[in-house]
């Protein structure tokens, strides 16, 4: 057999049986290989980084890696903003990286570029495979570093002649031994229990596993019975929500928000989360969140399985109680203007039952979290890598892994450009995605983050040559355009009205939508 068979077939035995892929010349064998292949699923996005952003949100809904198929370096490196994305949300990925044949390798030919390097950033594990019969044990070795614990992303290397010489065979994942991770530790439970019933102010920070429903439950059953402030990490993952699961108000991404919810606690107890820290450095400010002489226990370690350890703490501090009913009910339907806020409670009010929310709607996303906790089930991504491009892309894979369920995704104008050629994809497979562009026509987050530099270092930081940089009005992006030269079908929405019809037509019909909502910038 051949090395691309084996490596298909391992991974497919693996249980990982979607490729999102931007193939090349060194790749041919593997594209040769997939009609031999049916159980792997092919599917072609047209930027690498619509590859990585896919297998991201694949992964995420899975829990299992999905592949990615890409061309030597300048393909990996395309794509590693949101393979950046996937290591800090723990997402489980494994990456096929094609590269010349070994004998070609000393020609340093226009292609040839340091892969291992590229690859390293952002990879858990590196593997290059000498040859064909490597690919199999090796592929193997990938999917079970891919899985963890911690999962991670696995880059395996494939010069083109391991791919197409014979000799190979397909190999068995074992996983790897969890190391004692995940395993409770009572004295750091006793620990945590004693600072959230000690009686001084105690906040309660969750993410990983715990965003997800049982984790959520022991967490609000925590807080009902000691008055803990209960937190969930500025961007988890995923998060369960909505349907009468306790709605988790999430740490602010802005520094001094953030630092009021965390103000005056004596303890804070980490499920899941790290010690809040904030985005950016700014001029004579601390990045560190926690508060003054806060003491920190953490029950379990970011990317762990914090949920178990979470329901173990709660029976110990709250035994026998059941988690609070959380909130339920929709938002009334807004009429007339449409804004960030008008939109979430547009949003709120017709977000179908399962949905799957991927959020990168930035700025303009104000007050969608209450808007969608009293509604229907859903589950909600965000972006803990905080690298911009991943929205549209994530949604593909989301849809993908979950052929049944609505996809909303929610994309700011900037971040949707970044990766807008996924919507050729969300076509191509006839995905159930409902993208919502928010055209602000700027870089808002950034005009209120240029105020802040500017006044300590030029002035006022109006100046327009540094401004132009964050406007995207001239020329103004036409969404509705792209998508239908894609082959989404879009409507522009002027008003609250105009918006929610939209929605609902979207909703009526299968297949991807684009729906462009005009909204005022928040910073003008
Ligand atoms: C890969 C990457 N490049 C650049 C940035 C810097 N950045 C942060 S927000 C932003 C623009 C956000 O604009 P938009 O997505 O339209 O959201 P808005 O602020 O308008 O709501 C940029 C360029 C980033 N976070 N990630
Ligand atoms: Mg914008």
């Amino acid at each position: 057999m051949r090395g691309a068979h084996a490596l298909l077939h391992t991974l497919v035995d693996g249980g990982v049986d979607v490729c999102f892929a931007n193939p090349g010349t060194s790749e041919m064998h593997f594209v040769a290989a997939l009609d031999g292949v049916p159980a792997m699923r092919p599917v072609l996005t047209l930027f690498e980084g619509v590859a990585t952003g896919a297998a991201d949100g694949w992964g995420r809904m899975t829990g299992r890696p999905a592949s990615v198929l890409l061309h030597l370096g300048p393909g990996l490196g395309n794509g590693l903003a949101n393979l950046h994305n996937a290591r800090r949300a723990g997402t489980p990925v494994v990456t096929v990286v094609g590269d010349h044949s070994t004998a070609h390798k000393v020609h340093d030919a226009p292609l040839d570029s340091d892969i291992d390097s590229v690859a390293g950033t952002v990879s858990r594990w590196v593997r290059r495979s000498a040859t064909a019969a490597d690919v199999g044990p090796d592929t193997a070795s990938a999917v079970a570093a891919a899985l963890g614990p911690p999962a991670g992303i696995a880059t395996l290397i494939l010069p083109a002649d391991a791919s197409w010489d014979d000799g190979a065979a397909p190999a068995r994942v074992e996983p790897t031994a969890a190391a004692g991770r995940g395993a409770l530790d009572a004295d750091t439970l006793e620990a945590a229990a004693k600072a959230l019933t000690g009686g001084e102010p105690c906040v309660l920070l969750i993410g990983s596993d715990a965003a997800l429903a049982d984790g959520a439950r022991a967490a609000a059953r925590i807080a009902a019975a000691t008055g803990a402030t209960l937190l969930a990490e500025t961007f988890p993952s995923r998060s369960e929500r909505g349907g009468g699961l306790p709605a988790v108000p999430r740490l602010s991404y802005v520094a001094a928000a953030a630092r009021r919810q965390l103000d005056g606690a004596a303890h804070i107890v980490l499920a899941g989360a790290r010690s809040p820290v904030a985005f950016f450095g700014y001029p004579r400010q601390s990045g560190d969140l926690l508060p003054e002489g806060c003491d920190v226990v953490t029950i379990a370690e970011k990317y762990g399985p914090a949920s178990t350890a979470l329901q173990a703490l709660a029976d110990l501090v709250a035994p026998g109680t059941r988690a609070p009913a959380g909130p339920a009910g929709r938002p009334a339907l807004p009429t007339g203007e449409l804004t960030g806020a008008s939109a979430s409670a547009v949003i709120g009010a017709l977000l179908p039952d399962g949905a799957i929310v991927v959020d990168e709607a930035n700025t303009s996303g104000v007050g969608l979290g209450q808007a969608t906790a009293g509604g229907p089930r859903h589950d909600w991504l965000t972006l803990p890598g905080g690298a911009i491009g991943y929205g549209m892309p994530a949604a593909a894979g989301a849809a993908v892994a979950c052929p049944d369920r609505p996809v909303w995704c929610l994309a700011a104008d900037g971040a949707a450009m970044y990766t807008i050629s996924a919507l050729w994809t969300h076509a191509r497979e006839g995905l159930d995605v409902t993208t919502v562009v928010y055209n602000n026509a700027a870089y808002a987050v950034l005009r209120a983050e240029l105020a802040q530099v500017g006044a300590e270092f030029t002035g006022d930081g109006s100046g327009a040559v540094a401004r132009r940089l964050l406007d995207l009005d001239d020329p103004t992006l036409d969404f509705v355009r792209i998508a239908e030269g894609m082959g989404v079908p879009a409507r522009r929405a002027e008003t609250a009205d105009q918006f929610a019809d939209a929605l609902r037509a979207a909703a009526a019909e299968p297949g991807p939508h684009l729906v462009e909502a005009m909204v005022p910038p928040v910073v003008r």
